[in-house]
């Protein structure tokens, strides 16, 4: 799928603007600072950056002010800087390059994923997380759009609102059968509700538990794969939350009883193992929460969970 070999661009995406805790956007300057770069370098990956996206004139959207539209908070912001990243993304995949996408609230995804399946129609998504994100504007207990992003990529009822609108296709480039769940732990009852109905498939900790996170992989990859050969394209987009708050605490909506280091990674190494990966995001790690230690450590995880899914640890 990449055609030009060990090539991976770099979308840092500065936004905080999908939840209302402050901090989140500087998650890529973070990781960036961190020596990332230079780490994937050591990699043999030819790694492009150019700086982080600007995002000037949705930023000063939502200076002055971005007012609801039904439960849905900050829309027009969320909307315009989705658009962008989708577009940034696509080019990027359509290059045969990597975009890998450092966040940033996990709203980002609706443009990265979107972005993914304009140059990859066939792509399957591997979404790891503590929470589901397929709220809908209807469901959303808190307004937040980075627990809502599924529900648009998948074009659910109650999503074909303005201003996504305006720019998502009219029938969605995802389907239900083509997602795949790992580490949910903290679903509202709408969300649990929209899984049962539409068949989505989904390990929560309970089945990393009793199965192990290496047969929650395979069957995941089975899953989209139909129970066939694995080579359909895989988007990765991992929530860092997904870990538990004592492997990585500084993230925004941290909740009990998650991965463990190893398991993390496990699931980034067998990603890489597969060849099939095409994009990955990297979300939520907020350093301005929990002590300037636990930011470290949250970053540093950041780092080699992407690291490992660009064939670290493998030999
Ligand atoms: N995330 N389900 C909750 C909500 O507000 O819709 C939490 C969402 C968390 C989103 O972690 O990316
Ligand atoms: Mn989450
Ligand atoms: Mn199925
Ligand atoms: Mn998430």
């Amino acid at each position: 799928y990449l055609s030009a070999g060990k090539a991976l661009s770099i979308v840092g995406c500065p936004f905080s603007g999908g939840q209302k805790r402050a901090g989140v956007d500087s998650g890529p300057n973070s990781l960036v600072d961190a020596g990332l770069i230079q780490q994937l370098e050591d990699l043999g990956w030819n790694v492009d950056f150019g700086g982080h996206q600007q995002f000037e004139e949705v930023n000063k959207l939502l200076r002055d002010g971005d007012p609801d539209i039904g439960n849905m908070k900050n829309p027009r912001t969320v909307s315009e800087v989705t658009r962008q990243v989708a577009e940034t993304v696509s080019a990027y995949a359509k290059k045969g390059r990597l975009p890998l996408t450092l966040g940033g609230d996990h709203s980002l995804a609706l443009g990265t994923v979107s972005g993914s399946l304009r140059a990859h129609p066939d792509a399957a998504l591997i979404w790891i997380d503590a929470h589901a994100d397929i709220n809908t504007p209807a469901t959303t207990p808190s307004g937040n759009l980075h627990g809502c992003p599924v529900s648009f990529l998948l074009g659910l009822p109650g999503t074909d609102v303005e201003p996504f609108k305006s720019w998502l296709p009219a029938s969605p480039l995802l389907k239900s059968d083509s997602l795949v769940y790992i580490g949910l732990r903290d679903i509202d009852s709408g969300e649990r509700k929209i899984l049962r109905e539409n068949g989505i498939k989904a390990f929560s900790m309970h089945e990393v538990d009793k199965y192990g996170i290496g047969k929650v992989v395979e069957l995941a990859l089975e899953h989209v794969n139909k129970g066939k050969e694995i080579k359909r394209p895989i988007h990765l987009s991992f929530d860092v939350d997904a870990l538990d708050p004592s492997v990585a605490p500084s993230t925004g909506t941290p909740v009990r009883g998650g991965l463990t280091f190893r398991e993390g990674h496990y699931i980034c190494e067998a990603l890489y193992e597969t060849g099939c990966l095409v994009a990955m995001d990297l979300m939520e790690v907020n350093p301005s929460l929990m002590q300037k230690r636990d930011a470290e450590q949250t970053i540093a995880i950041g780092c080699s969970l992407i690291r490992s899914a660009l064939g670290e640890t493998l030999l």
